[in-house]
C-alpha cells in the first residue's frame, strides 16, 4: 500500500494515542509539586558501580527508601584499611533513582552496633537542610521523613552531622537521580561512579587500620584521592565494561569532602556532559568539573575495543593516590577510527626524514664492544637517572601502588629474560612484587639494546638484587623472539 498523508495523519494519531496511554500522563505540569502520586512502590537500592532500573515511562509513585547506616571497617588500599561510615554498607551510599513528581518516604536507620549519631542532606530535597533537620539519628534509631522531587538531575546527598566535614570524609555521601518525566534517553550501559577524598594519620600505603587525620582534612592534604571508596576500585577485575558500539553513561559525583574533580576518560571524548547534573548539555567535552558536593552525567558511545582510563586528571591523584579505573570495551578494531602503531623510527630534529628503527643499533655512536661492569654500571646509571627514574625512583624504591621497587625485587631478581622484556615491550596486567600487587602500565622504553643491557646491569648490581650482568646479545636474543 502506498502511504498517501491521510493514512500519515492516522499514523501519527496512533502513535500519539498509544504513547499517551503508556506514559497517562495527558496534562504536563507546570509545578511539579501538583503532579499526583499513584500506589507505593520500594525503592531499589544499588551499591556502586551499579545503578537501579531506570524509570522509564512509569507514573510518579510514593516511593519507599529505606537507607540504613552502617560503621565499618573496610579495604582503603592493599594492606591498608580504614573505619568508614556508611549509607547502605558501601561508598559512595546506595544509588537511589526517582522520578520528577515522587513523594520519597525515606526512612533513615542507624545500625544499633554504631557508635554516633548521624542525619541526612539530599541535595534533591527542597526544605530546610535538605532532609537533615528531621532526620537527626541515634544508632539504634530510625527516623522518617516525605519529600517531593521538583527538579529533575542528579544530586549529591549527605551526612551533614558536626563535625560534617569528618562524616563526609569517612565516606558518608552517594547519589540520588531525579529523571524527568519519561525518563532519559535509554542507553546501553550505565554506571555509578563517585570520587571522595581521605585522609588518614599514616601516609599513603601505610598499612594497617588508619585513622581519620582532622589536620591534614582541614589542610585539604589528602593521602588517597578515588573513586568508589577505596583504590582499586574500578580497575583489573573491578573494571567496568562495555562492548563496541554501546552507549554509555556514567553518572559522576564527588563527595569530596574537599577537591574538586576534573573527570577524564583517556581516549575518549565526551559526546555530551549533563553539566553538574542540571539539564543543560555540553557536547564534546574533553573534562568535566565535578565540584564537591556536585555531580554530572557523561555519556559517550564507545567506538574501538581497548582500555580506557578513567582519571581525576589533576594527575597526581590519579596515579599517585588512586584516583584511578578502568573501562575495559571489548568488540572488533576499528582502524579508521584509531590506527594503533603504523610507523616507528627514530626522529632526527636536524634531519627531518623518518628512519627505521635500527634493530643492529647503527647508531651515530657504535656501541662499545665488550664493555667491563664498571663501565655498564656507569653508562646504566645514566639512562637509569634519565629514563627509569622518573617513576621506580633514585633508590629504585618504587612508589606505593603505583611504581613497583626495582631495589630488592623479587620479581625483577626471579627472571631476566622477563625483566629485558618488559623494559623492550612494556608491561601491563597485574604483578606482584615483594608481596604488593601492582596493576599499571608501565610504557615500552625507547632506548637500544646496549642501552637495555646496561641500564639493567645497573639495576641488577644496585640496591641489594642478584647482581646479573646483562649482555646486549641477550637482549638482541629476546627482541628478535628467540
Ligand atoms: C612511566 C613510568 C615507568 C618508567 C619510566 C619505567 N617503568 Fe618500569 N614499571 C612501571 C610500572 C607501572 C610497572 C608495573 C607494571 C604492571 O603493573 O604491570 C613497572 C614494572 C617494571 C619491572 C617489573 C617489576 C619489578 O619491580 O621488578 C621492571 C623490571 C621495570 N619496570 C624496569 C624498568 C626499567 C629498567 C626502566 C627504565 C629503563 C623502567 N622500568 C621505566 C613504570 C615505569
Ligand atoms: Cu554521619
Amino acid at each position: 500500500m502506498k502511504p498517501t498523508s491521510s493514512s500519515y495523519a492516522m499514523l501519527v494519531a496512533l502513535i500519539l494515542l498509544v504513547t499517551s496511554c503508556i506514559n497517562n500522563e495527558k496534562k504536563t505540569y507546570d509545578n511539579a509539586a501538583d503532579i499526583p502520586v499513584s500506589r507505593e512502590m520500594i525503592a531499589e537500592l544499588t551499591s556502586p558501580p551499579n545503578v537501579p532500573t531506570p524509570v522509564g515511562l512509569r507514573k510518579a509513585k510514593k516511593l519507599i527508601v529505606n537507607m540504613e547506616i552502617l560503621e565499618k571497617e573496610s579495604t582503603m588500599t592493599d594492606g591498608t584499611t580504614y573505619n568508614y561510615w556508611t549509607f547502605g554498607g558501601s561508598v559512595p551510599g546506595s544509588f537511589i533513582r526517582t522520578r520528577v513528581g515522587d513523594e520519597v518516604e525515606f526512612t533513615l536507620s542507624n545500625h544499633p552496633d554504631n557508635k554516633l549519631p548521624h542525619n541526612i542532606d539530599l541535595h534533591a530535597v527542597t526544605g530546610p537542610g535538605g532532609g537533615a533537620t528531621s532526620s537527626f539519628v541515634a544508632p539504634g534509631h530510625e527516623k522518617k521523613f516525605n519529600f517531593k522531587t521538583l527538579n529533575p538531575g542528579l544530586y549529591v546527598y549527605h551526612c551533614a552531622t558536626a563535625p560534617v566535614g569528618m562524616h563526609i570524609a569517612n565516606g558518608m555521601y552517594g547519589l540520588i537521580l531525579v529523571e524527568p518525566a519519561g525518563g532519559l534517553p535509554q542507553v546501553d550501559k550505565e554506571y555509578y561512579i563517585m570520587q571522595g577524598d581521605f585522609y588518614t594519620k599514616g601516609e599513603n600505603g601505610e598499612p594497617g587500620l588508619q585513622a581519620f587525620d582532622m589536620q591534614k582534612a582541614v589542610d585539604e592534604d589528602a593521602d588517597y584521592v578515588v573513586f568508589n571508596g577505596k583504590v582499586g576500585a574500578l580497575t583489573g577485575d573491578n573494571a567496568i565494561t562495555a562492548n563496541v558500539g554501546e552507549t554509555v553513561r556514567l553518572y559522576v559525583g564527588n563527595g569530596g569532602p574537599n577537591l574538586v574533580s576534573s573527570f577524564h576518560v583517556i581516549g575518549e571524548i565526551f559526546d555530551k556532559v549533563m553539566v553538574e547534573g542540571g539539564s543543560s548539555i555540553n557536547k564534546h567535552v574533553q573534562t568535566t568539573l565535578v565540584p564537591a558536593g556536585g555531580a554530572a552525567i557523561v555519556e559517550f558511545r564507545v567506538d574501538v575495543p581497548g582500555t580506557f582510563i578513567l582519571v581525576d586528571h589533576s594527575i597526581f591523584r590519579a596515579f599517585n593516590k588512586g584516583a584511578l579505573g578502568m573501562l575495559k570495551v571489548e568488540g572488533e578494531e576499528n582502524k579508521k577510527i584509531y590506527s594503533g602503531v603504523v610507523q616507528e623510527g627514530i626522529y632526527h630534529p636536524e634531519g627531518g626524514t623518518i628512519q627505521e628503527m635500527p634493530d643492529d643499533d647503527s647508531k651515530k655512536v657504535a656501541p662499545k664492544e665488550n664493555k667491563t661492569l664498571a663501565e655498564k654500571m656507569e653508562s646504566g646509571k645514566k639512562i637509569y637517572m634519565q629514563t627509569c627514574f622518573a617513576c621506580h625512583q633514585a633508590e629504585g624504591q618504587g612508589i606505593p601502588n603505583a611504581f613497583p621497587p626495582l631495589a630488592k625485587s623479587d620479581y625483577l631478581n626471579a627472571d631476566v629474560n622477563r625483566a629485558i622484556s618488559i623494559v623492550l615491550k612494556g608491561k601491563t596486567g597485574e604483578i606482584t612484587v615483594n608481596g604488593q600487587k601492582y596493576n599499571s602500565v608501565m610504557t615500552r622504553q625507547a632506548i637500544s639494546n646496549d642501552e637495555i643491557a646496561d641500564v639493567l646491569t645497573y639495576v641488577y648490581n644496585s640496591w641489594g638484587n642478584n647482581k646479573t650482568n646483562v649482555t646486549k646479545s641477550q637482549v638482541d636474543q629476546i627482541k628478535s623472539g628467540h
